[in-house]
């Protein structure tokens, strides 16, 4: 039997790309040959612009060479996308909005999550391990108005920092739920604390991080998707005060209205924490 420590960067990577095929993304993009002329041209021309200024060498070239193929034989260009350029293309999307601060989606979104009316326990082993941790707070749009039945989409990494559907052995639907919020936009969703997150270490993406020194952590993070009628979908993700890495987040992804205020439980069972979303009207 496969467990989740069996987790690859191929398989992982390879799981995402799968993902990002069948995520429909593909069908509906509008660009015409002026705005890919800009695009690539300006692209290229970064690229040579650094041979030129650093002096790049043949054997230089060809590492990058080898490592562009190794990218996409694991898989991993979602990996890579997500973790270095996707915080600019979100910070681009969303500098518009009043309400609240979104972070980027990432490579482990899968839409569809069973859906349950709040309050409710997100679907986990019976013997998850970690900490309880009681995610509750109110939807509301950006005029103070309570945004009923609000939908909230959850997912996030287990105890050991894996994901299910991409990392083997764990439960289909593991800590990933669709919640639907009550009359007043409240929610109350029972889960579990993640663990810190570490990037694949053993395929391209994990190669680049240890041949340039650096590290491949993500700090612990809920992510989301929360959306009403008449309202912008917010992506977003959440973060836990004094992470190790909320100050160097591999991805880039924290903003300090992200952080959550951790209380102890009032059950006297693990954490809870209230967090209110604010919505923009379309
Ligand atoms: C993650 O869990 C994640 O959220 C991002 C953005 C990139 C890699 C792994
Ligand atoms: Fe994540």
């Amino acid at each position: 039997i496969e467990t989740p420590q069996d987790a690859t960067a191929a398989k992982s990577g390879n799981a995402a790309t799968d993902r990002f095929r069948s995520s429909g993304k593909l069908g509906s993009i509008e660009t015409s040959v002026e705005r890919v002329n800009l695009l690539a041209s300006k692209l290229v021309k970064a690229a040579n612009d650094i041979i030129l200024e650093e002096r790049v060498s043949y054997d230089e070239f060809n590492a990058l060479k080898a490592w562009l193929i190794k990218v996409g034989e694991d898989g991993e260009w979602p990996l890579f996308l997500d973790v270095w350029l996707e915080h600019s293309v979100e910070e681009v999307a969303t500098d518009h909005r009043e309400g609240n601060k979104g972070s980027i989606e990432g490579p482990y979104y899968v839409p569809e999550a069973p859906t349950q009316d709040s309050p409710a326990t997100i679907s986990m082993r019976e013997d998850e391990k970690g900490t309880n941790l009681l995610f509750q707070g109110q939807v509301r749009s950006t005029d103070g108005s309570a945004l009923k039945n609000a939908k909230i989409e959850l997912w996030h990494a287990d105890e050991d920092g894996f994901y299910s559907q991409f990392a083997p052995g764990i439960p289909e639907w593991n800590l990933r739920g669709t919640f639907i919020a009550d009359e007043e936009g409240n929610f109350a969703i029972n889960t579990m604390q993640p663990a810190p997150y570490q990037i694949p270490t053993d395929g391209a993406c994990g190669q680049l991080i240890a041949a340039a020194g650096w590290h491949a952590w993500r700090p612990a993070h809920l992510h989301l998707k929360v959306s009403a009628e008449g309202h912008e979908l917010l992506t977003a993700q959440l973060y836990f005060p004094g992470d190790a890495h909320n100050d160097d987040d591999i991805a880039t992804a924290v903003k300090p209205e992200l952080l959550l205020d951790i209380q102890p439980a009032e059950s006297g069972n693990g954490k809870q924490v209230t967090y209110d979303f604010v919505l923009d009207p379309v």
